[in-house]
């Protein structure tokens, strides 16, 4: 057997409408899951159930609130009746805001950590009964450069990916024993639309961004979906608690001599 295989699983990605979140669906639909994913409205799941369509895949979309506890366990218990258990839950759904601490409200600061942290444990929470019954199960969790450094307008944001860090490899500890593995994927800067300000208009820091990249280059939601198929499947059945850094190269560099 492929241990690359996803061939009847069934993938939860949070968040997946467009974006990274649909990116690493669409690499798991190709690996041969069946794909699941929510938004926040019907408008944006029906879109993005269009969108899965037109690239050849039958996606079940759902309404919820990944901060929403009472949602969440409702509607993973219809997308156990209506689909299957869920094999597979890759906690991508996040926001961010950039604004200087100083100037940052509790409210927003709260709102980030909200979506970006409790939303994950929350999902996860709901997930793990299913993979525990079963037998097993993966969780991915999207983190961040974040998750290791700083950089200025971006507190709660980090905030929030660091401690997404730290409950990956936390919930990796405590559901080690149900064969349920817990990893994170670490994403460089990654062309999406939560990113386009940052490249728009000549933008600085898109070319502050590419010097500070190895590879030179931002990076596509496709350099990502190979190592969430990785982390999704049974190769990494011994891989517990990591956090696999896609970015280029970033975290490894200090940086380049100005000329
Ligand atoms: P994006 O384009 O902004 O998409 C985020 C998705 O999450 C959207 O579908 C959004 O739905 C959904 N979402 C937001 N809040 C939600 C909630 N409360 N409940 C359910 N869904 C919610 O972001 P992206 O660039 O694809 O990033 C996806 C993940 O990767 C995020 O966790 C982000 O922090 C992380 N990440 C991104 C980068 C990057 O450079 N792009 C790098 C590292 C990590 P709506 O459209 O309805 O708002
Ligand atoms: C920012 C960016 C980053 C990326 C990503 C990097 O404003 O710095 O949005 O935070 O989204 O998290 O890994």
């Amino acid at each position: 057997m492929n241990q690359f295989s996803l061939s009847g699983k069934v993938a939860l990605v949070t968040g997946a409408s467009y974006g990274i979140g649909y990116g690493l669906a669409k690499a798991f639909a190709t690996a041969g899951a069946t794909i699941v994913f929510n938004d926040l409205s019907q408008e944006k799941v029906d879109a993005g159930i269009a969108n899965y369509k037109a690239d050849g895949i039958t996606a079940h979309g759902y309404v919820f609130d990944v901060t929403n506890e009472d949602d969440v366990n409702a509607t993973v218990a219809k997308i156990t009746k209506e689909v299957g258990v869920i094999d597979i839950l890759v906690n991508n759904a996040g926001i961010i805001k950039r604004i200087p601490a100083l100037e940052m409200t509790a409210k927003e600061f709260r709102q980030v950590i909200d979506i970006d942290l409790n939303g994950p444990f929350i999902v996860s929470k709901a997930v793990a009964p299913g993979m525990i019954a079963k037998g097993s199960g993966k969780i991915i969790n999207i983190c961040s450069m974040m998750s290791e450094l700083g950089r200025e307008t971006v507190s709660a944001y980090a905030a929030a990916k660091g401690g997404l860090k730290m409950l990956t490899k936390n919930l990796a500890c405590e559901w080690a024993e149900f064969n349920i593995q817990v990893n994170g994927i670490g994403p460089g800067y990654i062309a999406t639309p939560q990113t386009a300000p940052l490249r728009e208009d000549g933008h600085p820091f898109n070319n502050f961004i590419i010097g500070r990249t190895p590879a030179a280059r931002w990076g596509t939601p496709k350099d990502l979906e190979g190592p969430a198929v990785f982390l999704a499947s049974e190769a990494s059945d011994f891989v517990n608690g990591h956090i696999l850094y896609v970015d280029g190269g970033i975290l490894a560099y200090i940086g380049k001599q100005p000329k």
